[in-house]
């Protein structure tokens, strides 16, 4: 009996889905570059679930029935090309590949013309929900033509996280249109995790707060608006006690945090598709920060910060507000450059579906979404519109006073005062770009335009200086 479907790459991630895979009854065959660790899968964690391991690329092809639909869960870059070369001397036309891993959307799309051209189909599909998502129900977002994901589409109904709105998987849109999605869902998934980061950091430092302390808080705030997947493991973070030293296991964490890529690459499209996500770009270059360890260390010696810790539970009610209006601000900038991107690509994205599809399995599933998916067919782009706006008004107080808190203590928070200052820019009929439109009419000519009449208009500014 030949397999309904392959997967390529058993890495953690791979392996999960595999099991994910065979345990909704369809037969799967695996291979993995390295063959020890495809046997040590077999042997250790395969019971009795329809897997076949293979360990040669051909007998793998070959175990497929077709037309053959391959996963690929290996290691994003080069290793996606050197799979996909390694498989099409097996393929036939009309056999389908599926990235599923965090592929850069511009490597897809190279992919996806690429495969095209060889009558290979190709989904791009951003997989969230980490380990335990891709074992017991991801969010799936899949890209590429339609005919393509109408061959898979039964298995990935059935593998992807259930939801009362359906079940977490739809066609996303054309080509890479999966991969930026699931990008983005990672650009706004490193703004949340910093809002958050910054609001525990105000909570250990102005108000003195212990980590089990701050549990309990993050715990009771999941029970309301701010319920979601970041905001419940934050509570689970600081309840862990490290078993060693019988202290919070957050406080022997050393404070470096990693990134892959995808918060970098969100941030980078967003500036070349003209998209203002100040949240999500200020969460990235905070991880880049936190970094220089050595460096805070001796600067930290230069500027003595006096802080002083008080009590107040009042502010504990007005971090929840500024966290709320983060985490919108941040969803809400990713909709724009999805937006954006979907005229500028082609992608025909339907948000209020890529919306639904977070709702359940990723990592920034929220109760927020359901607002947000309220408010995305009657607003523009960029989801400011005459709800949200009356929405973040009612946080705005929280926000200022958050703010406040955060300056008179000398407590770094980027991504709290990014949301906070686009929702000004967002909102102010007049910015300073006037003069700044004259600097660079006096220093390049740029000319600039007026408010009273038509034209581009340029001064010779030096005219009088002496
Ligand atoms: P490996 O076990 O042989 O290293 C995550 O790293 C997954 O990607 C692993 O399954 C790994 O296989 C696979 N991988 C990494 N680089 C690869 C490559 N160049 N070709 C094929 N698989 C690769």
């Amino acid at each position: 009996m030949k397999a309904q479907i392959g997967l390529i790459g058993l890495a953690v991630m791979g392996q999960n889905l595999a099991l994910n895979i065979a345990r909704k009854g369809y037969t799967v065959s695996v291979y993995n570059r390295t063959a020890s660790k495809t046997r040590e899968f077999f042997e250790s964690r395969v019971k009795g679930e329809p897997i076949i391991p293979t360990y040669d690329l051909k007998d793998f092809v070959e175990s497929l029935e077709k037309p053959r639909k391959i996963v690929l869960m290996v290691k994003a870059g080069s290793a996606v090309d050197d799979t996909i070369e390694a498989l099409l001397p097996h393929l036939d036309p009309g056999d389908l590949i599926v990235d599923g891993g965090n592929s850069h959307y511009l490597d897809t799309e190279r992919r996806f013309k690429y495969l095209s051209e060889r009558g290979i189909l190709f989904l791009g599909m951003g997989v969230s929900g980490g380990e335990y998502g891709a074992l017991h129900g991801p969010s799936l977002m899949p890209g590429g033509s339609r005919k393509a994901y109408e061959l898979v589409e039964e298995i990935l109904m059935k593998i992807a996280a259930k939801t009362e709105d359906g079940p977490c998987c739809t066609y996303i849109g054309e080509r890479s249109a999966g991969h930026f999605v699931k990008m983005v869902h990672n650009g706004i998934e490193y703004a949340i995790m910093q809002a958050i980061a910054e609001v525990y950091d105000l909570m250990r430092k102005v108000m003195g707060m212990g980590s089990f302390e701050m549990a309990d808080v993050f715990e009771e705030w999941n029970k309301g608006e701010l319920n979601s997947f970041l905001v419940e493991i934050t509570a689970k973070i600081l309840r862990k006690v490290d078993e060693e030293t019988g202290k919070p296991i957050v406080d022997l964490i050393l404070d470096k945090a990693e990134q892959k890529g995808t918060g970098k690459w969100t941030a980078q499209a967003a500036l070349d598709l003209g998209v203002p996500t100040s949240s999500l770009n200020l969460a990235v270059v905070e991880r880049v920060i936190s970094h220089f360890k050595g460096e805070r260390e001796k600067l930290s010696q230069l500027l003595k910060k006096e802080r002083k810790v008080v009590r107040d539970d009042h502010l504990l009610e007005k971090l929840k507000g500024a966290l709320i209006f983060s985490t919108f601000l941040s969803f809400s900038q990713g909709v724009w450059l999805m937006n954006v991107a979907s005229r500028e690509f082609g992608y025909g994205l339907n948000v209020s579906e890529v919306l639904r599809v977070w709702k359940g399995g990723c990592i920034i599933r929220s109760k927020m979404i359901d607002f947000l998916r309220e408010i995305v067919t009657d607003s523009g782009d960029h989801l400011l519109c005459d709800r949200s706006t009356r929405f973040l008004k009612e946080y705005l107080d929280d926000v200022k006073e958050v703010l406040k808190v955060a300056q008179e203590n000398l407590v770094p928070v980027p991504v709290l005062s990014a949301s906070f200052n686009y929702f000004l820019s967002m909102t102010e009929e007049k910015l300073p770009a006037n003069l700044i439109q004259a600097q660079r009419d006096f220093f390049g000519a740029h000319t600039f335009e007026r408010i009273d009449k038509e034209g581009a208009f340029h001064l010779d500014w030096w005219e009088g200086v002496v």
